[in-house]
């Protein structure tokens, strides 16, 4: 099930429609929201990233060959040019807006590269089945540094966030030894018995703009074929209603904050109040 509309419908910021695209299909496109300075900025911090991986980061594929899938987070931690990015880049307002939030608490950045050549796919999930946090004001902003064509962009299942339903979250690779079996959630369904195309909703993406999408609905990618590779920076942000839960999984990222009791607002020194 690869999506036909890659170039469909995608709204500039101050379009009231998005508020609606995103309620309703849980996900949006918009252009050109990251200037050319921050792109600069975060294109410099990523090569050192990705050479010094943090704690927590992976590295899917054979050692040392091409065609890797490597993740980290928290890089606003350990990188002066993402934490600016986090504080003073334009995100923050934006996930305000579409959350419909008064506050905004940075939960966690996420940095994606799937080298050229990649085979490595991403599995079906939601983000929120990884994640400490319970609540509805909850949100991902995906923000290419390459272009990105209908080989290696992020599908979405559109309304998949309103089916009341948070799946088990799966590992990113078979070699992962996550586990996101323990909370007797129910297994993420297999998606070709009932989506069909137009169910689907993916998008062409150059630098600077991005997908903004719910923390609960249902997405994937497949590897990168192209010749270049596809380095991402996702973001994830809470609004008022987000609190702090316990779930007997592993969680991604693997921390909890400091001092939070479940139902308890998400901010503190690890998840720090932007907005
Ligand atoms: O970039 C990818 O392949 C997956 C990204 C993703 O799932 C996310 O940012 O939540």
């Amino acid at each position: 099930m690869r999506a036909s509309n890659c170039y469909e419908h995608s709204v500039t910021l101050n379009d009231p429609l998005i508020i609606e695209q995103f309620s309703r299909d849980g996900v949006v496109c918009l252009r050109d929201v990251i200037d050319s300075s921050w792109l600069a900025r975060l294109e410099e911090g990523v090569g050192e990233a990705i050479e010094q991986g943090g704690p927590h980061h992976f590295r899917f594929g054979s050692p040392n060959a091409p065609g890797f899938f490597f993740g980290d987070v928290m890089l606003w931690q350990r990188w002066q040019h993402f934490r600016e990015f986090v504080f003073e880049g334009p995100l923050a307002s934006l996930a305000r807006r579409l959350m419909n939030s008064h506050g905004v608490t940075f939960y966690h950045d996420f940095l994606l590269v799937k080298d050229a050549g990649s085979t490595q796919p991403t599995p079906w999930h939601q983000d929120q089945s990884y994640w400490c946090v319970g609540g509805n004001q909850v949100l991902t902003i995906w923000a290419p540094l390459d272009s990105v064509s209908s080989a290696n962009t992020l599908e979405f299942v559109r309304g998949s966030h309103r089916w009341n339903t948070l799946y088990a979250a799966v590992p990113f690779a078979p070699e992962s030894a996550f586990d996101g079996s323990r909370d007797g959630r129910p297994a993420v369904p297999n998606l070709a018995n009932y989506c069909n195309e137009e169910d689907i909703a993916s998008w062409s993406l150059q630098p600077g703009d991005c997908l903004v999408f719910h923390a609960r609905t249902l997405h994937r990618a497949p590897g990168n074929p192209l010749p270049h590779p596809r380095r991402v920076l996702s973001t994830c942000w809470a609004g008022d209603d987000a609190h702090y839960i316990e779930i007997a999984s592993d969680l991604a990222p693997p921390i909890k904050g400091e001092g939070l009791l479940p139902g308890a607002p998400l901010a503190c020194s690890t998840f720090p109040r932007i907005l």
